[in-house]
């Protein structure tokens, strides 16, 4: 069955990506640097080495996978983008922010450790991002490094989920509309789903038709996640098992599930669905870890 499939596909991929962050967050001096406070090594392990799904790494190895790319490079390139998807968590997990003990199943970093830490670990994992893109170990030509360097900084950056998560945080105060909740879901999650889906075919130095309709590709699952996130929050609130996805009903902030409810939700999360598959079509068969993927993205659980 294809979901199962897709399972063991993203475990694996998940395993290759532990493998080299726990190589790459070693306490061992790398190239260039002059020590490593162990410290900030352990947090930044325990923000990132803590069971998370890898969804985003997936997206960007398949999609490297389709245009025929490195393994390595876009193993590095996927792991990168995990760095900084883990420090979006251990920042918003911060008293300043979203105040949590609990991540993945365990302390939240500023809780293992303290908030200095926390800070510190979060900024590290963010800049490391970038090195690890840029520097020779990943074989990819200069170009194509720019590229994803520019993608990446714009999706996790002002336009991106930075400027999303500042929209959420007023959020509370001035209440967006519709479409101002589309665009702020779109930038605090949906910009680096993107990026990871785009960032595959710039590893497979994809044509720029190719690279916008994984792109393309991306935003449409990136909508379905946030979509079925809203969708966990309610359903997690109405069986009362969740408090921690029970945030933005408490915190009095409108969802597209609380404006139009859930059927509504579960027919537009089909027909993202519907185009994430469509988009995929000149793909084939290769393609169908990726339509899995959409289909595993909008039915999620947890
Ligand atoms: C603090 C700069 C900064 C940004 C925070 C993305 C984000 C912006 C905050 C995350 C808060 C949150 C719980 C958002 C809901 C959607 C989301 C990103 C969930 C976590 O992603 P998963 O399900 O998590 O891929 P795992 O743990 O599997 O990696």
């Amino acid at each position: 069955q294809g979901s199962s499939l897709f399972q063991i596909a993203l475990q694996q991929r998940a395993a290759s990506v532990e493998m080299l962050l726990a190589d790459l967050l070693s306490d061992r001096p790398h190239t260039g640097e002059i020590s490593r406070p162990p410290r900030l090594m352990a947090a930044m392990r325990h923000g990132v080495l803590n069971g998370g799904k890898r969804l985003r790494p997936f997206l960007v190895m398949e999609s490297a996978a389709l245009f025929g790319a490195d393994t390595h490079a876009a193993l590095r390139v996927a792991t990168a983008l995990e760095c900084i998807h883990s420090y979006s968590l251990v920042h918003d997990d911060l008293p300043a922010m979203d105040n949590d003990d609990m991540r993945r199943g365990q302390p939240t970093v500023h809780r293992k450790f303290d908030e200095a830490a926390a800070i510190l670990a979060g900024d590290s994992l963010l800049t490391y991002a970038f090195e690890l893109i840029a520097a020779d170990e990943t074989e990819l030509d200069a170009g194509a490094k720019v590229a994803l360097v520019t993608a990446l900084a714009r999706a996790a950056g002002i336009g991106g989920m930075t400027g999303g998560q500042t929209l959420d945080l007023e959020a509370e105060k001035i209440k967006p509309d519709e479409a101002g909740i589309i665009r702020l879901q779109a930038m605090k999650t949906g910009a680096l789903i993107r990026f990871a889906c785009e960032a595959g075919a710039i590893v497979g130095n994809a044509s720029p038709g190719d690279r916008e309709r994984l792109a393309e590709y991306g935003s449409a699952i990136g909508l379905a996640f946030q979509l079925a996130d809203d969708l966990l929050d309610v359903t997690a609130d109405a069986t009362d098992m969740g408090k921690a996805t029970g945030k933005d009903a408490a915190a009095g902030k409108a969802t597209l599930v609380s404006m139009h409810g859930i059927d509504w939700t579960k027919q537009q999360l089909s027909g993202l669905v519907a185009e994430a598959e469509e988009l995929l079509a000149p793909f084939g068969a290769k393609a169908s870890l990726l339509r899995d993927a959409a289909r595993f993205i909008a039915d999620r659980q947890s």
